[in-house]
């Protein structure tokens, strides 16, 4: 019989990522949402393997062990990292080194050479250990800032397949960037890929900014074709979204509407205003909660009509910069709650927790204001989410920061600069008094965005371009 790859005359897919989003943990309340699930299906189609990290720790990496497992004709492939690869690779130069530096925070970058050196060698390993999986005709398609190096490392072990790589983070400006040591050395490497994807136009000139004028590569900034020591790479830009159809049918589940009509219930007559994000200093979590104090130092008489409900489930918890912003925030929501409250009313409600995306979608569509205000994001989910649960006919306000790449997408939300309080305060004060009429235009505008770009189209672009040689 013919397999429907077959049919399709589609490539196999690898794909390899940090984290392998196991089956099971499909749907559960995480990190990963559409995502994992897109990837899924484009495995699923193209009968594919999913590479990377176990999330486990144990010495067995080291021997070279692979755990494969097949389900729904998808096949993960996972090892485990010992400690000090996770501690070097990982925690250090994955997410205390390029995470902070491509939000542009300088300040809490951290070069330490071990660390470095820990990178490059857990993707030694990764290249060591997939190479031997893939075939002559597949396409391989590697994920985000934890991998940079890998296409030059399995292109020197002799693998000729079109090989794709996606960052999921912003790209920082060149003036930013120069300040990594070895910087040439990091983006030499991704001009081994035939295709490097961005999730903005910004950050896309910003790396061919780079290319063009500390490389003196060749650049043609209409193609995004950059030619350099004989080889060519497209760089482009795909944003990402939201997987539409499973997301928007959320709503009819029980699990939706229950959370819905417990948020509302809770909050009585008032108006809720919610934030959902990873505990992470780059989501713009106490300076929100700063916009919010200033609010109502300005609006007094609105603590009894308002409720602000964070949920920021932690992350990365093995990092200092993450374990501070943590106690900054408790501070924060606590002074407000300290001054602001009365016995029966609490302005700030902060959930240390994450939910499933059904509950999500219904503390969304009860949220009258929805606050997304990275101080720096590569795209950020969650405001086209939020987009995605209001209901047509009574839509809530989407209140988005200008720095986060679903600006460029979602220019009908009131955008903000996350960073003054007076501005989150104004945008609060705008959403709040915004009539019926024009909060319908607006979601009007984002949803045909929210529907049309979303994952599956996200996932299909980038293939296209990577099955094709231009
Ligand atoms: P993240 O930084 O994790 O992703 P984001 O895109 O906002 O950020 O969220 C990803 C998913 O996590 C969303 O589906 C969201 O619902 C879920 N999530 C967030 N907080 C949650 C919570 N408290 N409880 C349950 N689920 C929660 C990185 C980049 C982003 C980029 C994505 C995808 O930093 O800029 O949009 O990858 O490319």
């Amino acid at each position: 019989t013919l397999e429907p790859s077959s049919l399709s005359g589609d490539p196999r897919l690898i794909v390899i990522s940090n984290r392998v989003a196991v089956p099971k943990a499909r749907g559960a309340a995480g990190a990963q949402g559409g995502l994992a699930g897109a990837l899924h299906a484009a495995l699923k189609d193209r009968k594919g393997l999913w590479f990377g990290w176990s999330g486990q720790e144990s010495e067995s990496g080291r021997t070279g062990h692979i755990d494969t497992q097949t389900n729904d004709g998808v096949t993960t492939a996972t090892i485990d990292l010992s400690q000090r690869d996770i501690d070097e690779y990982y925690t250090g130069y994955a997410n205390s080194t390029l995470w902070p530096l491509f939000h542009y925070r300088l300040d809490l970058a951290e070069y330490e050479r071990e660390t470095g050196k820990g990178y490059e060698r857990v993707n030694e390993r990764f290249a060591e250990l997939s190479a031997p999986l893939i075939e002559p005709d597949d396409v391989v398609w590697i994920h985000d800032y934890h991998l940079i190096p890998l296409g030059e490392r399995l292109r020197s072990r002799g693998i000729k397949n079109r090989i794709g790589f996606f960052l999921h983070i912003p790209w920082p400006p060149t003036r930013l960037f120069v300040s990594l040591p070895y910087h040439e050395r990091l983006v030499r490497t991704l001009l081994y890929y035939d295709v490097v994807g961005f999730q903005t136009q910004e950050w896309l000139d910003s790396f061919l900014h780079y290319c063009e004028n500390e490389l003196r590569a060749e650049v043609d900034e209409t193609t995004g074709q950059v030619s350099f020591e004989g080889r060519t790479t497209f760089a482009r830009a795909y944003p990402i979204g939201i997987d539409w159809d499973q997301f928007s049918k959320l709503g009819q589940t029980g699990q939706a509407r229950q959370a819905q009509q417990r948020l509302m219930s809770s909050t009585r007559r008032r108006l809720a205003m919610i934030g959902v994000d990873r505990l992470d200093y780059s989501k713009g979590i106490p300076e929100r909660i700063d916009g919010i104090g200033r609010f109502f130092d300005r609006n007094p008489e609105s603590i009894k009509d308002l409720v602000f409900i964070q949920i920021a489930p932690p992350s990365r918890e093995d990092v200092e910069s993450y374990q501070a912003i943590r106690e900054e925030l408790e501070r924060k929501c606590g002074q407000i709650n300290g001054a602001r409250s009365e016995v029966d009313l609490v302005p700030i409600r902060y959930v240390n927790r994450g939910y499933s995306h059904a509950e999500l979608f219904g503390f969304f569509r009860g949220s009258k204001i929805g606050l997304v205000t990275p101080l720096r994001d590569g795209m950020n989910l969650v405001a086209k989410e939020y987009v995605a649960a209001q209901d047509p006919e009574d839509p809530g306000v989407l209140i988005l920061s200008r720095f986060a790449g679903a600006a460029a997408q979602l220019q009908d939300a009131v955008l903000v600069n996350p960073h003054s309080p007076d501005d989150i305060a104004h945008a609060i004060k705008t959403a709040l008094d915004m009539s019926l009429a024009e909060r319908k235009r607006r979601y009007e505008q984002m949803v045909v965005t929210v529907r049309d770009d979303n994952v599956q189209n996200w996932t299909a672009d980038f293939l296209r371009d990577l099955s094709q040689p231009a």
